[in-house]
């Protein structure tokens, strides 16, 4: 092939890919959080909004957030929850104490009373993703296992979120 033909050919190419392009997707306002909105399901138990935060070094902290609404006529309770993402879980509460913000970790669990709902949130009740094994980075997703008294084990995908 001379180099005319092969200059044709890679015109061709071109003009091909070009006439393939769909049409470009419209702006999306606000970034897509398929984790963030999608809403899973355990028996009673509807939990929502489940998101981390940007965690830049490996064996670092991370939050875990969420809400978790109980449909049913029963407590229930969150026990524990892991993810192999992370070498530990812990369900904290963060509160004043002496003036200074402190957290710690509920040792039986974080009840979640029948009809109510409990929001984990920054400055309040969350999970800590203890020693991340790599990074987390703003968008993608971790599994997390959530182990209720009642409802049984479920798995939701945490969205990780920007700082700031
Ligand atoms: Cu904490």
């Amino acid at each position: 092939m001379n180099a005319r033909s092969t200059l044709l050919a890679v015109l061709a190419g071109t003009v091909a890919l070009t006439a393939c392009k769909p049409p470009a997707p419209p702006a999306a306002t606000t970034p897509a959080s398929p984790a963030a909105t999608a809403e899973i399901r355990i028996g009673d138990l509807l939990i929502s909004d489940a998101s981390s935060r940007e965690t830049p070094v490996a064996g670092g902290t991370g939050p875990g957030f969420m809400t978790i609404r109980n449909a049913g006529t029963g407590d229930d309770r969150l026990l524990s929850a892991s993810s192999p993402a992370v070498a530990s879980v812990e369900i904290h509460e963060m509160s004043m104490a002496d003036g200074q913000m402190t957290m710690r970790a509920l040792p039986d669990g974080l009840p979640i009373p029948a009809g109510g709902q409990v929001e984990l949130a920054p400055g309040g009740l969350h999970l800590m993703l203890i020693g991340v094994r790599q990074p987390l980075a703003a968008g993608q997703t971790l599994p997390l296992e959530l182990r209720f008294e009642k409802a049984g084990a479920v798995t939701v995908e945490l969205w990780v979120r920007a700082r700031g």
